[in-house]
């Protein structure tokens, strides 16, 4: 008989300015799924949250921080994050905010759901998804941000702008991670499509998304921007692939269609 070898999950959690709201978070996130480890990966935060997440790391062995100087952007912040998960091994790789917006509760339906799947999208616009004390604004924001990606990368997900997510880290391994330019929170579409186009499973579950009660939102004008000319120029690129595609397709056709001498 063969010993069943345990996976490994990492939970990686981008920080910046979230001195309040990450020791909350990874409490809850520690009794929920004690068994997964969880990667703080911070920003230089000015309020200090990457020197309390040290703190956090030295009381419990499963936490670990990685600082970043220098730069910014919850893309990068990720990919770096990945890059750590990789090269330590980890089985499956999830994605998480500290503002408590993602619920610990929830994340292990999603592990749940990671075999057979390359990507378990945490879902507020699936049935029995939910999203409470969501600003008016925010969830048109959102709604508005998943219509135009279906419509335009015909990416047939109800919530790829969500980043409540677990990975199975072969799938992620596969990625040019290199390639990720994505700072705001387009990365998160700009993922869930990166798995699509690579030929990978992509699994939707219901969560409930609450509104952070602490600190403040790093939402900005920028990041909406940035969202909307990303989207729009692969967009734009997917649906030339499709016309090029077509058009050779016609051509096959035609010339098929002209009797040989
Ligand atoms: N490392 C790092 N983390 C970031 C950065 N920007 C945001 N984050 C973190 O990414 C997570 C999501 O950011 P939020 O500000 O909550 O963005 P949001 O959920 O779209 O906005 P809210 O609805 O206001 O919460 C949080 O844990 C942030 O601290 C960044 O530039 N670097
Ligand atoms: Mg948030």
């Amino acid at each position: 008989m063969t010993a069943a070898v345990a996976t490994t999950t990492v939970v990686i959690i981008p920080t910046y300015n979230e001195r309040d709201a990450l020791p909350v978070t990874l409490a809850r996130l520690r009794a929920a799924v004690p068994a997964a480890d969880v990667l703080v990966v911070d920003d230089d935060s000015p309020d200090g949250t990457g020197e309390l997440a040290d703190r956090c790391a030295a009381d419990d062995v499963a936490v670990h921080v990685l600082h970043r100087t220098g730069e910014r952007g919850l893309g990068r912040a990720y990919v770096a994050g990945f890059r750590w998960a990789l090269a330590r091994g980890y089985d499956v790789v999830v994605e998480m905010d500290a503002d408590g917006s993602h619920r610990a509760q929830d994340l292990p339906r999603l592990l749940a759901a990671v075999p057979g799947a390359d990507l378990v999208l945490g879902s507020r616009w699936v049935p029995g998804g939910k999203v409470v004390n969501w600003p008016r604004r925010r969830m048109l924001l959102s709604r508005a941000g998943t219509t135009y990606t279906r419509l335009l990368l015909g990416l047939p997900l109800h919530d790829a702008t969500g980043g409540f997510r677990a990975y199975d880290a072969r799938a992620l391994a596969r990625l040019d991670l290199d390639a990720v330019a994505s700072r705001g929170y387009c990365f998160q579409v700009d993922m869930a499509w990166r798995v699509v186009r690579a030929g990978g499973t992509v699994v939707e579950v219901p969560i409930t998304f609450v509104e952070r009660e602490q600190g403040t939102s790093k939402m900005s004008r920028e990041i909406v921007v940035e969202a909307l000319a990303r989207i729009t120029a692969w967009g734009v690129q997917h649906r030339a692939r499709q016309l090029g595609r077509g058009a050779r397709a016609l051509g096959a056709k035609v010339r098929s269609s002209v009797p040989r001498r």
